[in-house]
């Protein structure tokens, strides 16, 4: 088998870094590659939608026309709309699912790949200049290409992504992902119209002093979460939070860290999505040598149930994640 983490130098385009990876496997077709090029590509256009939210009125003004008569949309939508578009035109793709929609997108053609998006995650940080998301997943089809979509194309576990990663729109856009092989990382360089490779063969520290949890709810998170914070407090590991969970989980890539959306009152079975936002993160956070866990069960075994379900998401540094399961087993017993 060929060492598929060969590396190249910081600083290759990602088109040719895309390249050079498939040309390391024999029979690849080409149509991975292409997917992650349309996911680049419509990155850039939400990203530079995403630049002009604050000097046109974008945002919010769903059902009004702007000059050229079309209509305008709210940041979120018209993410989705790019991506989708982007995703449909080269065939690749036969289905998608994305969390802006309450069903699958049969695309009624040959494509081998179903498609997960979140084309925006991080609703609330978009009118404040936050950094937001893009979050994806690529899953090869269950039944064969050419007949009608199933729900077993799209409700496939975690384990079975091919590929997954992110767009961070921070105070760099950078393109995340992993087919599998590692996980690499891209920051785009605007004026060019490029992204390079910045970030290459990402691993997270297996340790953390970073624990990112939304501490307002910290009356209804279950025993063993709030014995955690307790434990993080005393040790005086530091609190992080964004609210934008790509922004959070890369922060806590590169530093070691660990971010938690655990049930809550509200929220009974998490505020997550695990086919939108959970299995992507979990696949590339492993690829990263860390873990993603429920608390109780590892993410990328979960049998989805539902297109829009939602799970508790414990992710990031794999001593800590382990330290919460082990606080869950205790109140097992
Ligand atoms: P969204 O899909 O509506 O954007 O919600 C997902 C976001 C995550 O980015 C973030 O980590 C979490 O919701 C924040 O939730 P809360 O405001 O409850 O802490
Ligand atoms: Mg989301």
């Amino acid at each position: 088998m060929e060492d598929s983490r060969i590396a190249l130098p910081i600083g290759t385009t990602l088109d040719r870094f895309i390249k050079k990876k498939q040309d390391e496997f024999q029979f690849a077709t080409g149509e991975l590659s292409q997917l992650l090029r349309d996911i680049a590509l419509a990155g850039k256009v939400v990203n530079r939608e995403i630049n002009k939210a604050g000097l046109i009125n974008i945002v919010g003004a769903i059902g009004s026309q702007n000059i050229q008569g079309e209509e305008q949309q709210k940041l979120d939508v018209l993410a989705n709309i790019r991506f989708i578009r982007a995703l449909t035109k080269g065939g690749e793709a036969s289905v998608i699912i994305s969390e802006e929609d309450e069903e699958f997108t049969d695309l009624q053609n040959n494509g081998k790949y179903m498609i997960a998006i979140d084309p925006l995650d991080g609703s609330s940080n978009i009118d404040v200049n936050v950094s937001i998301g893009t979050i994806f997943s690529i899953y090869r089809r269950v039944t064969p290409p050419g007949s009608s979509v199933t729900l077993d194309d799209v409700l496939q576990p975690g384990r079975e992504q091919v590929a997954a990663g992110y767009l961070l729109y921070g105070s760099s856009t950078m393109l995340v992902y992993t087919t599998g092989h590692g996980v690499n990382g891209f920051t785009y360089e605007p004026s060019l119209g490029e992204y390079f490779l910045s970030h290459p063969n990402m691993e997270i520290p297996r340790d953390g002093k970073v624990y990112s949890i939304n501490d307002g709810s910290y009356h209804s998170f279950p025993p063993a979460i709030r014995t955690y914070i307790e434990n993080c407090r005393e040790q005086g590991f530091s609190a992080r939070y964004i609210g934008s969970l790509v922004a959070d989980f890369h922060r806590n890539l590169l530093k070691g860290g660990v971010y938690m959306y655990p049930s809550t009152a509200k929220d009974p079975k998490g505020k997550l999505r695990l086919m939108y936002e959970c299995n992507a993160l979990a696949f590339l956070i492993e690829q990263a040598g860390g873990s993603a866990s429920t608390g109780q069960e590892r993410i990328l075994d979960l049998q989805p149930e539902d297109l829009h379900q939602r799970v508790p998401l414990i992710i990031g540094s794999t001593n800590m994640v382990e330290a919460v399961e082990e606080l869950f087993r205790g109140q097992e017993g």
